[in-house]
């Protein structure tokens, strides 16, 4: 693969025909300011979606790469959280589920710092910003140094990581918790199923699912996931989108003292392991800022080691969900989350290496029963090869460990699944997900992410 700076512009490479439609799906999911998810199903801007889709953008417009981020980063809160979800006004509210009307973020968040001007959800997802900004950088240099383009996205990003180190911190151990399945991104997986079963659903008549409308049912969550969903996030915006107090030091070595929150609280290993990539990333900014990125990859390294310490199963050979609510302790099942630390350069070697193995064994079956890395265990009691974040495979986490398979010397398996990913993707049409044994798509097709990380790895 050529150096992110030489495939921005240039010749088409070779392959075109995959780049061309990937393009026109970005073009049709494109609002002016950001990309929607999709058309159908998800038609406002996403948090994490657009990290994606911006590390695709960079190289068909890296302008609209900036624009799509800071078009999110516009919709940080005063206390630093960027929200999952920013609305678009002109999309009827019965487009989408939970619509800005149960959100009420201009005056339920208005203590956390909601902004006046733009409607946004009040939970987060996963931070994969900053990583998003520094490849952007990198696809243009020129244009971003023109534009003060990491000038002004540093302090929000910052703002931001310290938000998650300072505010959610809920365990004390130095890692970031997640308060609603919505927030880590892989919404039904039934590693959430223990967690949830403690919480009292929303009535069913008190709400009505738009999703239902554009999604097959066996495909999607089902209603008594949903009636948790909305519980959970009505009592979090009830509470003034307020954060447990005694959260940690805020320097991601723990120390704090756990209290406080609502009633779901989970350390994710995918939720952390994109927060140490991206402070990675952000010491690169700050480098090329001008200032010194040491303190911060420090922090990553301390945070690395916490993530190890505190949701490393050797048993397992993977790491698992951290449960701080209930029964705390380590979550027994086995998420495609588990394996996203892959992506960390400075995992210790032994684990790096387990965590292939993982990948390429009986639980996950990659290059032997599956082409794309499924959600979860194959051999799990709870597989279901169709619903959602119970089976189905994703592009953005074979994304991820693609990039991970890579950074661990891994280049014939890193490979195979970069071939798969592009297969599959223009295969199913840019599929939102596929059935990860046969490869039939799921969900939505024209699928933002999907579209983006192709064009990545294509390039
Ligand atoms: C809730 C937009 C989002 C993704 C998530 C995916 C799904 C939303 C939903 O769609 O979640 O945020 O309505 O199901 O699980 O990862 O960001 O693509």
């Amino acid at each position: 693969r050529p150096a992110e700076h030489e495939s921005a512009y240039g010749p088409p490479p070779p392959g075109t025909s995959l780049c061309v439609a990937a393009a026109r799906v970005l073009d049709a999911n494109w609002t002016g300011r950001s990309t929607v998810p999709s058309r159908s199903l998800y038609p406002h801007q996403w948090s994490w979606d657009s990290a994606f889709v911006a590390i695709g953008l960079r190289h068909l417009s890296p302008l609209r790469a900036q624009t799509e981020l800071e078009t999110l980063l516009a919709a940080q809160w005063a206390d630093g959280r960027v929200p999952h979800i920013v609305f678009n006004p002109s999309v009827p509210l019965d487009a989408y589920f939970p619509s800005p009307d149960f959100w009420r973020s201009t005056t339920a968040g208005r203590t956390a710092g909601a902004p006046r001007t733009v409607q946004t959800s009040g939970i987060v997802q996963p931070p994969v910003h900053a990583l998003a900004a520094w490849l952007v950088h990198r696809a243009d240099p020129g244009l971003s140094r023109a534009r003060g383009f990491l000038a002004r996205v540093y302090p929000r990003l910052a703002a931001w990581h310290r938000y998650l180190l300072h505010r959610r911190d809920l365990g004390g151990g130095g890692l970031v918790s997640v308060v609603h399945p919505w927030e880590q991104g892989m919404d039904n997986s039934p590693c959430w199923d223990a967690p949830l079963a403690r919480i009292a659903p929303a009535p069913a008549r008190s709400f009505r699912r738009a999703d239902l409308a554009h999604g097959a049912p066996e495909d999607r969550p089902t209603d008594l996931d949903y009636g948790r969903y909305v519980r959970l996030a009505a009592d979090y915006r009830d509470a003034g989108y307020r954060d447990g107090v005694g959260g940690g030091r805020g320097d991601g070595v723990g120390g704090g003292r756990g209290g406080g929150g609502g009633e779901f609280a989970v350390e994710d290993p995918a939720f952390n392991a994109l927060l140490i990539a991206s402070e990675h990333a952000l010491a690169r900014i700050a480098e090329e800022l001008g200032a010194a990125g040491t303190a911060r990859q420090a922090r990553a390294e301390r945070l690395t080691a916490a993530l190890v310490e505190r949701l490393w199963d050797p048993a397992a050979g993977m790491f698992l969900c951290r449960d701080l609510r209930g029964r705390p302790g380590l979550i027994r099942e086995r998420g495609v989350s588990g394996l996203v630390p892959l992506l960390l350069p400075g995992l210790p070697r032994a684990i790096a290496a387990e965590l292939v193995r993982t990948l390429h064994g009986p639980h996950f079956g990659l290059g032997d029963r599956t082409r794309l890395v499924p959600s979860y265990d194959l051999l799990g009691e709870a597989f279901d090869p169709h619903r959602y974040w119970r089976g189905p495979a994703w592009f953005n986490t074979s994304w991820l460990l693609e990039r991970g398979l890579r950074v661990h010397g891994e280049r014939e398996r890193a490979d195979a699944l970069r071939a798969a990913v592009l297969q599959l993707a223009e295969a199913t049409g840019f599929a939102e997900y596929v059935d990860p044994r046969t490869g039939e798509a799921c969900g939505a097709t024209g699928f933002g992410w999907t579209a983006a990380l192709a064009l990545d790895l294509q390039h």
